[in-house]
């Protein structure tokens, strides 16, 4: 006879759009099993090959159990176990010390979706630390761009509902993998598709997405731009316009029209490597189709131009009128409307006026002074986050890292890279062990995670983590020791219009409900215009660009949206990569190569890169080369290969395809530094792309060459 078995509602907690409903199952206390939601319309009963045994991730034999204390040199793996009691008090004694002699600024929290709980995630940690009058981190490794961009257009819509693409007859994946990255909403898509729908994807390789499209587009990385404008050359000039719409809920047209001018297909061919031919075909039938939909993928803004890029694509919906539509319009981010109080969640009110702003992706810059800091920062706390692996130009990450002067404390369920370096570990719990409400930032749900079994060994939850800190801190504030409970109570805004006929209560009983913000059948936002912007108008030319550049995202605290700066320019266009032959021609000389580096269809980000089956099935660390670039170089299929540029180098199996095109090549991101050569973000540059402080991934030029 087996043991009683329970079942409980879970939800994905990783850093993926699609915040799948589970459910746990439970045997003797122990979770055994976990499947997706079959009645949610969106998870559809199927988890992705991530998660389906999501079980075993919680009970796998490396899963740190205890708290640690470094006890060899930084790096070197080396820790003894300590009691909880001895791990707080040491990590109390040296907060305090630094707080007294340097200021609280000497310390710097850094986190991101590792957990995407609104009580164990990304802000878990700010009420704390801004109590504490900390170094604020920014972080824009995800989206910012596109949110900035998005909101000078549109400003605060939650834009599609991602349900909506059923109804869609023309739907363009512009820099999405949705395959990979996005799966259920690929599903509604490939409905949309067997119901006749026109799926045309634009990645910069053939990706699996792209291999499953109607028709794959693939301009050089960080053209996009270009090739949006000259579909707004082409949708004015051969007067595809929906003139109603425009003239209603549109603002700066003529000014748009100006500036298109010159933009012509031919003009995009020379920037894109897209035939002019096509690119007018893809504006008549984008234009001439209705409801179209445009899904943008984060790909998009990483490279100097990504903000405009991403304005250019916005503009494109409102020329043609496709958001009169429900299944019509564009699906980025749609969090804007979700109804969290960030407020209360993060306290910004707690933060000492002038309190300095350092960014995640400048870590490894911060933390070796080649951004001078005064004082510069002396210890910092990680969780839900992996920068070592994660970050750009990580080598330098590295180097902070090994600073003896540097108390490090890391929360994680693995030895991860950035905890190998650590003074202090701390286990961290994991889904089915903790309560929380897990937002998306791709569909409308709110999906509720009950704690059903408990956490082995002395593991706690980020939560609990920020309490037992608070209470060594001496921080008596009631905000610090709210209960799981109290802060569900309290991070959402029950009261809003979005929540109508939702309660926690509800949540707990039933798992998952959808916001009151129109959904599959009836959300058209934009129908007849009501852009929440200062001119209440689609912003072609925006009324924000004279306040110079922001940092706007969706799990910002709130300060971090003060502008500053040059003003940006009033209008969308192309900007040219940083790293390229036109930008750049003497590095392009040397560096001949633009990588591109998505994520890993078997890990999520740098989890789960350190498990067996999950490596099986992904493979070891990849380099895909066109094969007159592989042959230029003397490299052939399976070789292994140094890809390398002044930031640094890593190791990778060279891939020879026609999967990508010459001058472009591609490898995955999430592989482990301590387990490989080298990663990509080795090579990557910390440079900002041009709006909201976003990464430039895409825009890195590289050479290759075969080893040994
Ligand atoms: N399996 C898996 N799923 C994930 C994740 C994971 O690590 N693994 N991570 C999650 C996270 S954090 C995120 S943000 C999402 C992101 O999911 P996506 O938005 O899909 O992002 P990426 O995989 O980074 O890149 C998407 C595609 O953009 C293409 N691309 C890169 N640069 C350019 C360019 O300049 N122009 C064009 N047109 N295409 C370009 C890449 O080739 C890639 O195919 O995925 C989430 N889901
Ligand atoms: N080259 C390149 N670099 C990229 C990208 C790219 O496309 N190309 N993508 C970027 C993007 S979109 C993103 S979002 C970032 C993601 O960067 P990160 O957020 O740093 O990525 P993860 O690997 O998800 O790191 C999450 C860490 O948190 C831990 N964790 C998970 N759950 C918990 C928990 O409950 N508590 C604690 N304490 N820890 C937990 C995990 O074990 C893991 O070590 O990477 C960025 N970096
Ligand atoms: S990683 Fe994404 S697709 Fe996979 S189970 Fe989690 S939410 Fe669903
Ligand atoms: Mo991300």
């Amino acid at each position: 006879m087996s043991a009683l078995r329970t079942t409980h509602h879970g939800a994905c907690p990783h850093d993926c759009p699609d915040t799948c409903a589970m459910v746990f199952e439970v045997e003797a206390g122990k979770l055994v099993g976990v499947r997706g939601r079959a009645d949610h319309p969106m998870t559809r009963g199927g988890l992705c090959t991530k998660l389906r045994d999501y079980e075993q991730r919680h009970y796998h034999p490396d899963r740190l159990l205890y708290p640690l204390k470094r006890s060899g040199p930084k790096g070197s793996g080396q820790f003894a176990r300590i009691s909880w009691d001895a791990a707080l008090n040491e990590i109390a004694l040296r907060w305090k010390r630094l707080i007294a002699e340097h200021g609280p600024q000497a310390i710097a929290p850094y986190s991101y979706l590792g957990h995407q709980g609104l009580v164990h995630g990304l802000n878990g940690g700010d009420a704390f630390f801004n109590r504490m009058g900390a170094t604020v981190t920014e972080r824009t490794f995800c989206g910012e761009g596109s949110a900035t961009a998005w909101l000078m257009t549109y400003g605060p819509s939650g834009g599609m509902d991602p349900e909506s693409f059923k109804h869609s007859k023309l739907i363009v994946i512009w820099a999405c993998n949705s395959v990979s990255t996005n799966l259920h909403h690929w599903h509604i898509v490939k409905d949309a598709q067997k119901a006749g729908a026109k799926v045309i994807v634009i990645d910069a390789w053939r990706s699996r997405t792209a291999k499953e499209a109607d028709w794959h587009l693939a301009p050089r990385p960080g053209t996009d731009g270009a090739l949006a404008m000259a579909l707004i050359n082409v949708i004015i000039e051969e007067d595809l316009i929906d003139h109603d719409y425009v003239s209603r809920y549109t603002e700066g047209f003529d000014e748009l029209a100006a500036r298109a001018v010159g933009r012509t297909p031919e003009w995009a061919e020379g920037v894109t490597g897209i035939p002019a031919a096509d690119i007018r075909r893809l504006a008549r039938e984008y234009a001439g189709t209705q409801p179209a939909a445009i899904r943008i993928g984060v790909a998009l803004e990483r490279h100097q131009g990504g903000g405009q890029t991403i304005r250019a694509v916005c503009c494109l919906p409102a020329l043609t009128g496709a958001w009169r539509h429900v299944g019509g319009g564009i699906l980025a981010m749609p969090v804007w409307e979700h109804p969290y109080r960030f407020d209360e969640m993060c306290r910004p009110d707690w933060i000492p006026p002038g309190t300095r702003v350092i960014n995640n992706l400048q870590i490894g810059r911060h933390l070796t002074g080649r951004i001078p800091m005064d004082p510069p920062i002396l210890s910092m706390m990680c969780w839900n986050s992996n920068p070592l692996t994660q970050a750009p130009e990580s080598d330098l990450i590295e180097e902070g890292l090994r600073r003896e002067d540097l108390f490090l404390v890391v929360a994680d369920h693995f030895m991860v890279d950035t905890a190998r370096y650590a003074d202090i570990v701390l286990p961290a719990a994991m889904g089915a062990e903790m309560e929380d409400i897990i937002l998306s930032w791709g569909h409308n749900y709110l999906t509720y995670n009950a704690a059903c079994v408990a956490p082995p060994g002395e593991a706690r939850s980020n939560g609990e983590i920020f309490r037992r800190l608070a209470r060594a801190m001496d921080y008596d504030e009631p905000r610090l020791h709210w209960s799981d409970s109290e802060c569900l109570e309290h991070f959402i805004d029950w009261n809003a219009p979005a929540c109508a006929g939702i309660t926690l209560e509800r949540l707990r009983r039933e798992g998952y409900a959808h916001l009151a913000i129109g959904g599959a059948d009836d959300r058209a936002p934009h129908r007849e215009g009501h852009f929440p912007t200062p001119s209440g108008k689609c912003e072609f030319k925006s009324s924000l660009a004279a306040g110079g550049n922001f940092v706007a995202g969706p799990f910002r605290q709130m300060y971090a949206e003060q502008q500053g700066g040059e003003p940006l320019d009033a209008l969308p266009d192309y900007v040219p990569c940083r790293e390229s032959a036109t930008s750049n021609p003497a590095l392009a000389a040397r560096y001949p190569l633009n990588i591109v580096s998505p994520k890993s269809h078997g890990f999520l980000n740098s989890c789960y890169a350190n498990i067996a089956n999950k490596q099986k099935a992904q493979g070891e660390q990849f380099v895909l080369i066109n094969a007159l670039d592989a042959a230029a170089r003397g490299v052939a299929g399976g070789d292994r290969v140094r890809v390398f540029n002044d930031r640094g180098a890593f190791e990778a199996v060279a891939e020879i395809t026609d999967d990508v095109q010459a001058g472009v090549v591609v490898t995955t991101l999430g592989y482990w530094r301590q387990l490989n050569r080298g990663t990509v973000n080795v090579v990557s540059s910390a440079e900002f792309a041009n709006m909201g402080h976003a990464p430039s991934f895409s825009d890195n030029l590289v050479e290759i060459a075969r080893l040994g």
